[in-house]
């Protein structure tokens, strides 16, 4: 089987659904190949990097399709490779006969990823831009697509790059402290250490290590942005559950009738809440099931599993009929469980326009947010609740100086090992230890936030990282 780490020619179908498909190829000797199946070799062998040649891709004198193929010569290239995308008519019958007549010429499949690979490899890339490229190809907003391309510009990579520096100049002011006695440096080099044991340029150290700590709590953010949340709407039967799901999506979705215990089987859509990806859950309502009833029983069994799971319960009170005892038990278990960040409960007074919250219940749930799902009012108030609860504002929005964001789990990974190490660095109780104890964690730091990024040799993770890539890219 091949792994990554060749320069040989491989080719895959990138795109295809629709009336056009794209055949991506790349490696040594491209061009060369392909000629020995297009109707056109010499125009091809012989046309200048980043034009485009009209003609046929043949096997033998049989015509296979009519495709342009853009051709790319080494190192103007996405890869840096010498390269050529073969755009032929789309669904799957032509792109699959190409992709046999590639592979007859001497073209390999290509592995997940293994473009971005060879990209990172040649050096026209970082991993922070190659894992931005993935980002990007599962968007589910306009928001989350403009994050990643803002990283696949190299946002973070700059960001990264900058606070590594920083700490590198930290780790070879201690270095030098190490190797040459203090008496013997001027006094601007040693700027910085207070009292014997401590390191020079601690100052500098803390403000990294709190600009590590930003970019740690970014990843939160970022994450909700790419994969979203989800909201699962809860309540009484006929507390307006299903009107709610529907006035939030903007249409009919689910059926709303008079008769409590209507909504049975749960129904999800999503809905863009200011970008980030929200799964909405309509379910049934919460009461003892009749015992002849064991649809509506699963029904609600469905519900408190799907609350357990979600990232927002939204508890829905019938405003007509008031807080009863089985709301508040719910609420009551509810908080009670709920660990921070998880499953946050939302409590959502509705049908608004009938009857107002009393006094009382306001003082007694302060974080009430009042509605009325039929008659509209109040939702964008509920969508601005959940939106924070979600981001966890303002505190994370505040402590932000970080742009970009970390985008991959295991940029944020590395960043809580950098955090760890430099944490130790400066513990208190370090000061009084000899410095060559303190600049190995230094260094280790500074390795870590070198791997984000790829400057340091990552060996095998490289591979696992790419193989989780789609094929094509
Ligand atoms: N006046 C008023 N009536 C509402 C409002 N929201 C829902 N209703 C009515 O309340 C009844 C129940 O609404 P649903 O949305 O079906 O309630 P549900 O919680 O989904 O009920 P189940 O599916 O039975 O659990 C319907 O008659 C709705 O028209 C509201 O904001 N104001
Ligand atoms: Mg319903």
């Amino acid at each position: 089987m091949r792994t990554y780490g060749d320069d040989c020619p491989i080719a895959v179908q990138a795109a295809g659904q629709g009336a056009l498909a794209l055949i991506r190829t790349g490696g040594r000797g491209t061009l060369e190949l392909m000629a020995g199946i297009f109707s056109r070799p010499r125009a091809l062998l012989e046309c200048p990097g980043n034009t485009v040649v009209h003609g046929w891709i043949m096997d033998k004198q049989e015509k296979i399709d009519e495709v342009l193929i853009s051709v790319y010569r080494a190192p103007r290239s996405y890869t840096g490779e010498e390269g050529a995308d073969i755009s032929c008519h789309g669904g799957t019958a032509a792109a699959r006969a190409i992709l046999e007549a590639l592979r007859k010429a001497g073209f390999q499949d290509s592995l997940p990823g293994e473009f971005t690979f060879r990209a990172f490899m040649n050096g026209k890339m970082d991993l922070t831009r190659c894992e931005s490229v993935m980002e990007l190809v599962s968007a589910k907003t306009g928001e989350a697509l403009g994050r990643a391309v803002r990283r696949l510009a190299g946002a973070l990579e700059r960001e990264i790059k900058e606070i590594r520096n920083k700490l590198l100049e930290v780790l070879s002011a201690v270095e030098l402290y190490l190797d040459y006695p203090e008496d013997e440096l001027d006094s601007a080099e040693t700027a910085g250490a207070a009292e014997p044991g401590d390191f020079p340029r601690r100052e500098a150290a803390e403000e990294v290590l709190g600009q590590l700590r930003s970019l740690a709590a970014s990843y939160r953010r970022e994450h909700l942005y790419q994969e979203g949340a989800l909201a699962v709407i809860a309540g009484k039967p006929n507390a307006g559950k299903s009107s709610l799901f529907n006035a939030l999506l903007h249409e009919d979705r689910s059926i709303v009738t008079e008769i409590p215990g209507t909504t049975r089987d749960w129904i999800e859509a999503s809905i863009s809440l200011d970008g980030i990806p929200l799964r909405l859950a309509d379910t049934a309502g919460l009461r003892e099931p009749k015992e002849d009833d064991p649809a509506e029983a699963r029904g609600i069994e469905k519900s408190k599993e799907l609350i357990g799971g979600a990232d927002l319960v939204l508890y829905v009170i019938d405003g007509s009929a008031g807080i009863d005892s089985e709301d508040k038990a719910f609420i009551a278990s509810c908080r009670k469980n709920q660990s921070p960040g998880e499953g946050l409960l939302l409590l959502l007074w509705n049908k608004a326009d009938v009857a107002e919250p009393p006094k009382s219940i306001r003082k007694e749930y302060p974080d009430l947010t009042v509605l009325s799902a039929a008659g509209g009012t109040g939702l964008e108030e509920l969508c601005h609740r959940m939106k924070s609860l979600l981001m966890d504002t303002p505190a994370l929005e505040k402590e932000h100086y970080v742009s970009a964001g970390l985008g991959a789990r295991r940029q944020k990974e590395l960043t809580e090992k950098a955090i760890r190490v430099l944490e130790e660095a400066l513990h208190p109780a370090r000061r009084e230890e000899p410095l060559d104890l303190i600049a190995p964690l230094l260094r280790e730091a500074v390795d870590a936030l070198g791997e984000i990024t790829g400057e340091v040799s990552t060996g095998d993770i490289l591979e696992i990282m790419f193989s989780r890539f789609c094929l094509g890219k």
